[in-house]
């Protein structure tokens, strides 16, 4: 590639591994950013010498000097910069694009509105536990492209995959590919539910080994007419299909050969109903990948909730509390307020809108919170709705610092104070990650044992 010349746009995890990948290629890189932030400058500086850097904004046209375009997720599929691109017939490849082009192991994706990160944890802790050689990577955070040259035939590179992400790819060719549920989410990005929900279902028609769908979903069960291999399901309504479910408080895989148990419910380690669903979907899918029951079973119950996800922040005077900052649309909100029966629930919420409706998240907290502590852009709107269903146990704060110390000030011994915002981070935060970060460090710093001097 001596001489061709690319451009990468966006300077984050994913533009960072693409611009060392292709500068190690032989390419003439470039990167820009609109941002020019300490931390963007900080990326900047730990890029291999040689690649030219331009922060702080360009324009449409900055693709014309290239031989080759890759945009990170966070850029618009139909950003200007990419039609432009397109118009000059310059080849557009995103970080995952590549990753399909150029891997020699056996990918299996994973994706869904909610549940992803957890399911592609648990599949690669269980791929591990059978002694396979396993490479984790893709929207859990952890870009896959720099890291290739460490994958050998055979390995299994186990990928979480976005929306944003599989947009880019026309033939994603996963070995096995696991569709978890879709709901509305991204609609500002992807502009209606349908084209949502086709770009998930791609991974299906291209998948060479294994389909694995969420049965109890209708939207991803449909997604079985579509797929050119077997289909296996995983959910509580199976009935006679092939795939993992529930009998008798048995997580069961159902096979043609026979039904084998894997493991009792109550023996896994995690907070709620959905993450049983998430346990029978990496089921499925490593049964489809010939794993023992067993080392399914020993996997599952040595694992721990992934940061962000339902995450035990502390226990104090009878308080748990805990951090979902990872629920960022209305259902995994929901289904976080339902994780814990009987248990009154303090519910932190509120953040920035993504153009869906948040109807089944306000009868959820109506139904389930003891109150609601209300913060961010949305804070209003969630209590306007709030207050016209009658539900009184509301206050109004600014932001997540304020949220906390108000939630410390109402939670009493029994309770759970829940952040689970049911909404995208951005109006404080970095991201999810940035914002239950935020949140721990409030926690632990508000709710610490003040020191009285001696
Ligand atoms: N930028 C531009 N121009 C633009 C848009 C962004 O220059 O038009 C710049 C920003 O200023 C910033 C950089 O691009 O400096 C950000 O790029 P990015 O948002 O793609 O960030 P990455 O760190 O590369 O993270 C991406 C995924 N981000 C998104 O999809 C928005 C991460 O998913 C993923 O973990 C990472 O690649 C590694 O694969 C995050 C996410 O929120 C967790 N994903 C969404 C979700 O899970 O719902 C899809
Ligand atoms: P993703 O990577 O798809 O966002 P995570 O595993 O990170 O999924 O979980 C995100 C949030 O979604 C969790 O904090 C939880 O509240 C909720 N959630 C997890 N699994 C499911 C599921 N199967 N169905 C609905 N909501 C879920």
């Amino acid at each position: 590639m001596n001489g061709a010349k690319a451009l990468v746009i966006g300077l984050a995890r994913t533009g960072s591994a693409v611009a060392r990948a292709l500068h190690a290629d032989g390419y003439e890189v470039t990167v820009v950013d609109t941002d020019d932030s300490p931390a963007v400058r900080e990326r900047a500086a730990a890029l291999p010498p040689g690649v030219e850097v331009r922060l702080g904004g360009y324009e449409p046209g900055v693709v014309r000097a290239f031989d080759l375009v890759s945009p990170s997720p966070g850029v618009r599929w139909d950003a200007p910069e990419l039609d432009a691109a397109r118009a000059l017939g310059i080849p557009l490849r995103s970080e995952i694009a590549l990753v399909f082009e150029r891997c020699r192991g056996r990918i299996v994706g994973i994706t869904g509105t909610n549940g992803k990160t957890t399911t592609t944890a648990l599949v690669a802790a269980i791929l591990e536990a059978a002694g396979r050689r396993v490479h984790l990577g893709g929207n859990i955070g952890v870009p896959m492209l720099d890291r290739l040259p460490a994958v050998r035939d055979g390995d299994w590179v186990v990928l979480e995959l976005s929306s944003f992400q599989i947009e880019t790819v026309d033939e994603p060719r996963c070995s096995i590919a696991c569709v978890l549920n879709v709901t509305p989410d991204h609609l500002d990005r992807h502009g209606d539910f349908e084209t949502y929900a086709g770009i998930k279902r791609r991974i299906v028609r291209f998948a060479s080994d294994a389909a694995v769908l969420g049965y109890d979903d209708p939207v991803t069960r449909a997604m079985a007419d579509g797929a050119g291999c077997p289909v296996w399901y995983f959910g509580l309504r199976l009935d006679g299909q092939d795939g993992a479910t529930v009998r008798d408080a048995q997580i069961v895989s159902v096979e043609q050969s026979g039904t084998r148990p894997v493991m009792p419910v109550n023996a896994i380690p995690l907070f709620g109903a959905h993450n049983v669903l998430n346990v029978l979907a990496a089921t499925a899918v490593t049964r489809a990948a010939d794993v023992d029951p067993d080392h399914i079973a020993a996997a599952v119950t040595s694992f721990r909730a992934v940061r962000h996800r339902l995450q035990t922040v502390a226990e104090m005077d009878g308080v748990l509390w805990v951090n979902d900052s990872k629920a960022t649309n209305a259902e995994s909100a929901v289904m976080a307020l339902q994780a814990f029966a009987g248990r009154p629930i303090v519910w932190i919420g509120g953040g920035r809108g993504a153009g869906t409706s948040s109807d089944a998240l306000v009868d959820a907290v109506v139904d389930r919170a003891r109150h609601a502590v209300l913060n961010g852009e949305t804070a209003s709107q969630v209590d306007a709705a709030l207050a016209a269903r009658g539900y009184e146990a509301r206050t109004v704060v600014r932001g997540l610092r304020e949220a906390v110390a108000a939630a410390r000030d109402i939670a009493r011994d029994g309770d759970v104070v829940l952040l689970a915002p049911g909404f995208k981070s951005f109006d404080q935060f970095r991201d999810f990650e940035d914002r239950g970060d935020s949140f721990i460090a409030f926690v632990t710093e508000l709710t610490a044992p003040v020191d009285t001097p001696r």
